[in-house]
């Protein structure tokens, strides 16, 4: 008998080197590396070496100069490298100039990611909406991947419809992607219907960098028991769920997509349903990990992608979050000074959740006014009024009246007033 040698069982993860450029007119953006580096080891890449180059602007012809090709070419074969990933998006020709001459394949960040969310998509919905993306993505750059896929087998860049879609032509493409347009578009219409039919809750969406604690954070405010892991993208779909914040206060709480630097534009609209719970929200958690060192960045790089989402004005809470890991809280600070609405968290631990139920009672009831009334137990209408149309806090009886305590949104005070009661207090809440 031939004895396995265990070698033969392993998997070898993909060797791999970052490929990045710094430009004259942008400042020295380490930070995008790191977080290459973290995509990469979260697609399954051991990486080995970066190879960075100051430029005035990209190489049209080999995104870096002639010279450094050819050192990342004896770079790639000394360290037996299986793929370079571009810390930027190349232009397909940029791809096949650099492969021809490196000799070994070559993906961008796109496709890195686009990778990640494959690997990663569970649901019927979230696999649809990545087969999507990742056709959109490679549709120019299909020439590019048949010639990769008949040279080399599997491996980072290369899951999902690149190998199915081997043997058609771009017209079947077109052809598979208006298909997935069209049965995207009817879980859409399901969804808008339930989304809809939710409205009669305040709706809270949790936003953030990837894996700054958003599930986490969920899972303690509801039940939903989401998934919770050390990586990025561990949450590709959207849950939501019924959030108690006391005094009978319930909104609904939805947890989605981590955002990232750079979030490929085709993923955003393929993720259109989903992120479509964020535009149906009242307002915004936006989750912030305050321990990270590249905290700011991260932030910076949510906002932008509310701001193409159009969410940028939401009403939003700042959550710092990871505050028992914290060692400087000078970042508190800035971040005092720079927001207006911030709860300091744990979500790990729990501490501070009840200032953050709080501030949440306070967003959900602006526009509202909580009143003290007193109505005649025979009062039909206006009874009916207040149990269809405010939240009460607080109900007692005696023979002839009902006291109550209530909150209601300012629109139907007008009509409220008309019904009649007798108003011992009334606070507009702003
Ligand atoms: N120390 C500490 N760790 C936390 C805290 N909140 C979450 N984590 C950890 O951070 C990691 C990511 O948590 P998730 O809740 O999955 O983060 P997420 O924002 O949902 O991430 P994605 O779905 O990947 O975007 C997990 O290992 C959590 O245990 C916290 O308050 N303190
Ligand atoms: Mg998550």
């Amino acid at each position: 008998m031939v004895e396995l040698k265990r070698t033969d069982l392993s998997v070898r993860a993909e060797r791999a080197i970052l490929l990045h450029t710094i430009l004259h007119k942008d400042k020295d953006n380490k930070d995008s590396l790191a977080e290459l580096m973290s995509l990469a080891k979260t697609a399954g890449a051991k990486v080995l070496d970066s190879v960075v180059q100051r430029r005035r602007e990209n190489d049209p012809s080999f995104y870096i100069g002639k010279g450094k090709v050819f050192q990342l070419a004896a770079l790639c074969k000394d360290k037996e490298i299986d793929v370079v990933i571009c810390d930027d998006d190349l232009a397909p020709a940029q791809v096949s100039n650099l492969e021809k001459v490196i000799n070994t394949k070559v993906i961008d960040r796109s496709e890195l990611i686009l990778d990640i969310f494959a690997a990663r998509a569970k649901t019927a919905q979230a696999k649809l909406q990545v087969e999507l993306a990742q056709l959109e993505y490679t549709r120019p750059r299909l020439k590019r991947m048949w010639s990769h896929l008949s040279r080399i087998e599997g491996g980072i860049g290369t899951r999902g419809p690149g190998e199915k879609q081997l043997e058609v032509d771009k017209r079947l493409v077109s052809k598979k992607v208006f298909v997935l347009k069209k049965r995207l578009g009817q879980i859409e219409k399901r969804r808008k219907h339930q989304a809809k039919a939710r409205k009669e809750h305040t709706t809270v969406s949790l936003v953030g960098y990837t894996n700054t604690g958003k599930s986490t954070l969920m899972n303690r405010l509801t039940d939903a028991g989401v998934f919770v892991e050390d990586k990025l993208f561990a949450t590709l779909d959207t849950k939501t769920s019924l959030c108690e914040l006391g005094n009978g206060k319930k909104v609904i709480l939805s947890d989605t997509v981590g955002f990232i630097r750079k979030l490929p534009h085709h993923l955003i609209t393929s993720f259109e349903a989903t992120l479509e719970e964020i535009r149906w929200a009242d307002f915004l958690l936006h989750v912030v990990d305050v321990s990270s060192p590249d905290v700011i960045g991260q932030v910076d790089a949510v906002n932008n992608v509310l701001k193409e989402l159009e969410c940028d004005k939401k009403p939003t809470i700042m959550v710092l979050n990871k505050v028992d890991v914290l060692k400087d809280s000078s970042i508190i600070t800035f971040f005092q000074s720079k927001y207006d609405n911030i709860v300091t968290i744990s979500a790990l631990t729990g501490q501070d959740l009840e200032k953050l139920k709080q501030e949440m009672v306070r967003f959900a009831n602006k526009g509202c006014a909580e009143i003290k009334l007193e109505c005649g137990v025979s009062d039909g209408r206006l009874l009916a009024y207040i149990y269809e149309n405010s939240r009460v806090l607080n109900r007692t009886f005696t023979n002839s009246s009902v006291h109550f305590h209530i909150v209601i949104e300012e629109k139907n005070l007008s009509k409220l007033y008309r019904l009649g009661g007798e108003y011992l207090t009334v606070t507009h809440i702003s």
